[in-house]
């Protein structure tokens, strides 16, 4: 698997990823397939990683009415992987970073990925993605809920959702007021993040967050700014992958070392802090052990 991945990952690189961000009801998943049917009308294939298992992506159900999902069935220019797995210490999972990469080398142009909605992936999708939509919507609480979840200031697309409804115009005044106190001043020239009303009920607003889309990826391909974020996504990539091998070779040691370390702990010999650093040092010692072993074999 992992040669495999390595030689992906080499080709990979020429797919427009899209993070898709907002807590659970902002209407995420929905708007993905109004999305989705867009670019597929423009011909442009999409591929979609689903970080939430909630998402109602199986069987074809994305894209509305019964023609369309058997349309859907047959169409290889769309492609909707969900996943269940999360990080091990929370955050986007090193699998789905490596599912937009397999996609990018099948060609898809853009590749989506709906984050769950909580915690910590809210934060990381903006490293992981070229291009991050944050939704806000009306009837989920009187506050903007993208400033409670800290994720305000991840966005380069604003969206304001289920503009259908009464209510969405407050949500939109709220939002602008937010973006006018916190921001000024601090506006990069190559871009102005914009706030787009949609509504997946009616179309409102999908055409112009998809024009929105298409102007943000030519700053992130052409500008001295998406080449920061460029080596931004390369380095939380780098740490993800490294805090997933490192978890992956000393959980093991760590467990089987841990019961005469714990006994000493619950009889008061050693206080937590102490103990633990010393559970680390001897499970390096173990893991160093294994590998000259296995480089002798
Ligand atoms: N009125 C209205 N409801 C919407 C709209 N988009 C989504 N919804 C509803 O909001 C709920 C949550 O939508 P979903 O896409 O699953 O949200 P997610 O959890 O963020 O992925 C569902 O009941 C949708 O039918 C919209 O544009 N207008
Ligand atoms: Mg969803």
């Amino acid at each position: 698997m992992r040669p495999a991945l390595a030689r992906i990952y080499r080709l990979a690189g020429r797919a427009h990823i899209v993070g898709i961000t907002g807590v659970p009801g902002s209407g995420k998943s929905t708007l993905v397939g109004k999305l989705a049917q867009k670019l597929r009308a423009r011909s442009m294939r999409v591929g979609i990683v689903a970080i939430d298992p909630s998402s109602p992506y199986s069987g074809g159900a994305i894209l509305g009415d019964r023609v369309r999902m058997s349309e859907l069935a047959t169409d290889s220019g769309i492609y909707i992987r969900s996943m269940a797995t999360r990080g091990a210490t929370g955050g986007i999972a090193r699998a789905a970073l490596d599912a937009v990469d397999i996609l990018d080398v099948a060609g898809f142009e853009t590749v989506i990925i709906e984050t769950v909605g909580v915690g910590q992936d809210e934060v990381e999708i903006a490293r992981a993605s070229h291009t991050t939509v944050v939704i806000s919507a009306p009837g989920l609480g009187d506050q903007i809920q993208a400033i409670k979840a800290g994720i305000l200031e991840i966005a380069d697309i604003h969206v304001v959702s289920k503009c259908d409804r009464s209510d969405a115009n407050r949500t939109l005044t709220d939002l602008k007021q937010m973006l006018t106190l916190g921001t000024a001043g601090t506006a990069a020239k190559e871009w102005i993040t914009p706030v787009i009303a949609t509504s997946s009920v009616s179309g409102q607003g999908i055409d112009e967050l998809l024009d929105a889309v298409g102007r943000h990826r030519h700053v992130a391909l052409a500008t001295e700014l998406g080449a920061q974020r460029a080596l931004a996504i390369a380095e939380f990539r780098l740490q993800k992958t490294a805090e997933n091998l490192l978890l992956g070779r000393y959980a093991k040691i760590v467990v089987e070392n841990s019961k005469p370390l714990a006994l000493r702990l619950m009889r008061r010999e050693g206080d937590p802090y102490t103990l633990a650093d010393e559970l680390l040092n001897s499970s390096l010692q173990t893991e160093h052990e294994h590998d000259a072993r296995s480089k002798i074999a």
